[in-house]
């Protein structure tokens, strides 16, 4: 089990089974005392232990022939082969860009001429993504390669060689009640479960027990990809504790079909993952999750214009200018497009792409007031004509120095779908990682895990779901520099800080 990075260090112990570090944690506590802040600096002994054996995964779609289930099950397949195909601009290989464990690098320290960099997926043993078993669900009963193509997304030149292997892919008959998606979805309806909502409850678990057996995989993910839902409303007594929201599984009524997904796979101890906005995460089923131990995470993935939002903004504020009004248009023509034309499900995507920006606005006290917070406008439309290829329009406004105004405008064209696809594998990746991670604290004797609501997955998230209490980071590299410096403390390396001391002495 040789891994491409080994540390050398007497705080790191490599046994067949685990990479064990001694970390030390640093804090700064801050009071206000008498009108100034007191900070003191405190630190926490860590023992992170982390299991080498990397296992086969299973991941489960919800919305399996959706565009985005079918382009990374297309994709996945390509690099799995190798397959290149040619296009107008010439040969074309399959790679996994987009993806940050498999196409970008992080920096492992200086080395006898320069900085030395390594694939992010090799600091720890990690699932690569042509490892991955897919299966899933759809209420639409096409083939993965009959999907594939209504997509629209992949070449064609790709999608003929992928077709027979795609065209054994079918999604199993899903969970399906009409009034929390479009009304305009109705007609794909045709691969749905019948029965009480506890019998479809169980028989998601049946699926996810066949598919492990009869794969063969060791674990299994299961993460929504399925139409955008409207929001559910919390209701005392129907979803606001774990077993109100079991006893309305049995009732039947005010159950989403995504948070049935959710409570099928906590049952069946399986991580849940919501790659759509909705509000999946119900109390009752957050209390669920916590008291089987298992992992949920979401919501929404964060993948075109959120993303840019994220890194701007944290700029903008951070250099002192002051974002004063941000107004993002898209419009785009697949099926998501279609869905969230009605307006209930658009609005559970504007609640989600517009909270993204509060945290970078909070921290300046220099620029906003209490209360203060740029004018921020979403607007989405549906224009069938432009497919997958998402247009999105952003005009960001700040107020510079002396009453001076700075206007910057943006224009993204770009297949929606490619970049949620590696999105998709980061979140699983990341998740099965994170449960062959536990850690303990000087002071105790027991290994524990990660808090059950994995906010590690932020970056990948537009609306950052994180335990109750704690802060949520939307600022894309502070979310990235979290993933990065939890993955070096399981290696016994302190954070990056980017201080470059030894280059900065005479
Ligand atoms: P899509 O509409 O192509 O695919 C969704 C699939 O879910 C469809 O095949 C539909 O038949 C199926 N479906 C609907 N309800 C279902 C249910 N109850 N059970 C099983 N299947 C069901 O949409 P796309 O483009 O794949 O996006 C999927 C989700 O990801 C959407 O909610 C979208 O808002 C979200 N998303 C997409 C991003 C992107 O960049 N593509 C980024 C952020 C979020
Ligand atoms: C319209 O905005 C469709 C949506 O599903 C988005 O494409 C998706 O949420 C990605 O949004 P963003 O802001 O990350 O590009």
């Amino acid at each position: 089990m040789a891994e491409l990075v080994h540390v050398d260090s007497p705080n790191v112990r490599y046994t067949d089974q685990f990479i064990e570090s001694n970390y030390c944690y640093q804090m700064s506590r801050v009071t206000l005392e008498k009108g100034a802040y007191k900070v003191t600096p405190s630190s926490i002994s860590f023992t992170f232990r982390t299991q080498r054996a990397v296992p086969k995964l299973g991941v489960m779609l919800v919305g399996w022939g959706g565009n985005n289930g079918t382009t990374v099950t297309a994709a996945v397949l390509a690099n799995q082969l190798g397959l290149s195909w040619r296009t107008k601009n010439g040969m074309q290989h399959a790679n996994y860009f987009g993806s940050i464990f498999q196409a970008s690098t992080v920096c492992l320290g200086t080395g006898p001429n320069a900085d030395v960099y390594v694939p992010f997926r090799d600091l720890l043993p990690m699932v690569h993504p042509n490892n991955i078993v897919f299966d899933g669900w759809d209420i639409s009963s096409l083939n993965l390669a009959a999907a594939m193509e209504r997509a629209q997304v992949l070449d064609w030149a790709l999608q003929e060689q992928l077709r027979p292997h795609m065209e054994k892919l079918q999604p199993r008959a899903s969970i399906y009640i009409p009034e929390f998606i479009a009304a305009n979805q109705e007609e794909r309806a045709d691969n749905v479960l019948k029965g009480s909502m506890a019998q479809q409850v169980d028989q998601v678990r049946q699926d996810i027990r066949d598919f492990k057996q009869q794969s063969g995989v060791d674990k299994v993910i299961v993460l929504w990809t399925a139409n955008t839902e409207c929001f559910c409303d919390v209701i005392q007594g129907v979803n606001d504790t774990a077993q109100n929201l079991l006893k309305s599984i049995k009732v039947g009524t005010g159950v989403s079909p995504s948070t049935l997904f959710a409570v099928a796979s906590i049952l069946e101890g399986c991580a849940y993952i919501n790659g759509s906005p909705q509000n999946t995460f119900v109390p009752g089923l957050v209390e669920l999750a916590i008291q089987h131990g298992v992992f949920i995470g979401g919501d929404d993935f964060k993948s075109g214009q959120t993303k840019i939002k994220s890194v701007l903004v944290d700029f903008l504020v951070s250099a002192g200018l002051k974002p004063t009004s941000i107004v993002s248009y898209n419009h785009l023509g697949n099926n998501d497009g279609m869905n969230l034309s009605a307006p209930q499900q658009f609005r559970s995507k504007e609640i989600s792409k517009s909270n993204v920006v509060d945290d970078m606005v909070q921290s300046n006290t220099v620029l906003y007031g209490p209360d203060e917070k740029p004018d921020h406008t979403v607007v989405i439309k549906y224009v069938q004509n432009v497919k997958d290829s998402k247009r999105a329009m952003d005009e960001y406004i700040s107020e510079i120095m002396m009453g001076g105004s700075n206007t910057i405008v943006m224009h993204n064209t770009c297949e929606d779908s490619l970049l949620a696809s590696p999105i998709i594998l980061d979140l699983v990746i990341l998740t099965e990682l994170c449960q062959r991670i536990t850690f303990k604290t000087e002071s105790e004797t027991e290994f524990q895990t990660f808090h059950s609501v994995l906010s590690i997955l932020s970056y990948l998230c537009k609306a950052p779901l994180v335990p109750e209490g704690t802060p949520v980071v939307n600022a894309l590299f502070r979310q990235r520099a979290c993933i990065e410096n939890i993955m070096r403390a399981c290696l016994g390396l302190p954070p990056q800080n980017h201080m470059l001391l030894e280059h900065k002495m005479q």
